[in-house]
């Protein structure tokens, strides 16, 4: 049976930045299907009680509380899975943070912060994982979330294009390095969603209405609407699939 191949039973999903929105939804979305999911937040009080949420829907569920930009904490958190023979199965790189500014107004410590949580935090978490995957000789799914801003820039958010831009070669690079292991590294680039990162443009009626005009579906994008992708990329449904990187985006990145 086909469906099967999207059953994620037996597997163990790391998601960072999923004690809420995006990244939330994905983890919800791979536990519905089987995986024994790992929360990840800087929020204790919102992780937890993501957490519970999961828990009380009868699914698998814990949460680490890290900050991916923490090297340190990262790799303490990875010793701890190592002594406790957790091995992580499917990483959906995740955590991002948004900075609105011109350039010609932007200190170079906030340009660094973004590159800093938004791509080095991928690199890191993505080579922790895939170092245990190979060591182990088990196969492995790495999912990185990328942007409409991996193709195209909008003014106010370089520090964000250019590490999405990256994102999208990084995949690439993993793909390489470790499909021969068995490993798939691929991406997926959400469209205008409604987060709790977007609300402010979400709120703006001039933002709100291009966003409107300029996609297709001709509306913002709901959180669980990544759930298809996401399972695709994190099941054996994708397993010749390497290296790319999928625009859930209600048409954005393909209309002029
Ligand atoms: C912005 C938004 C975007 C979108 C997303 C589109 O300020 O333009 O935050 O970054 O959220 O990245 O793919």
């Amino acid at each position: 049976m086909s469906i099967q191949l999207f059953n994620l039973t037996g597997k163990t999903a790391l998601i960072t930045g999923s004690s809420r929105g995006l990244g939330n939804a994905m983890a919800l979305g791979l536990a519905e299907a089987g995986a024994t999911v790992i929360l990840n937040g800087v929020d204790p009080v919102r992780l937890k009680n993501s957490v519970q949420a999961m828990l009380d829907k009868g699914l698998q569920a814990s949460g680490v509380c890290f900050d991916v930009n923490d090297e340190e904490a990262v790799l303490e958190a990875f010793m701890a899975w190592d002594a406790a023979d957790v091995h992580i199965d499917i990483l959906i790189n995740n955590a991002g943070i948004q900075f609105r500014k011109p350039m010609i107004e932007l200190e170079t410590k906030d340009w660094q912060r973004v590159m800093d949580t938004n791509l080095t935090s991928c690199f890191v978490m993505a080579r922790e994982v895939a170092k245990r995957m190979i060591q182990g000789g088990r196969a492995g799914k790495i999912i990185n979330i990328a942007s409409l801003t991996s193709e195209h820039a909008r003014a106010t958010v370089a520090p964000y294009t250019a590490a999405k831009g990256a994102i999208k070669m990084l995949t690439k690079s993993m793909a390489v390095e470790w499909g021969e292991h068995n490993i798939q590294a691929n991406a997926i680039g959400p469209g205008y969603m409604v987060t709790e990162m977007n609300q402010a443009l979400i709120d703006n009626p001039t933002f709100d209405a291009w966003v409107k005009g300029r996609t297709p579906a001709k509306r913002w994008g709901l959180p669980e609407e990544l759930v298809g992708a996401a399972l695709f990329l994190a099941s054996n449904a994708s397993n010749y699939v390497n290296g790319q990187t999928i625009y859930v985006d209600g048409g954005m990145i393909s209309a002029l």
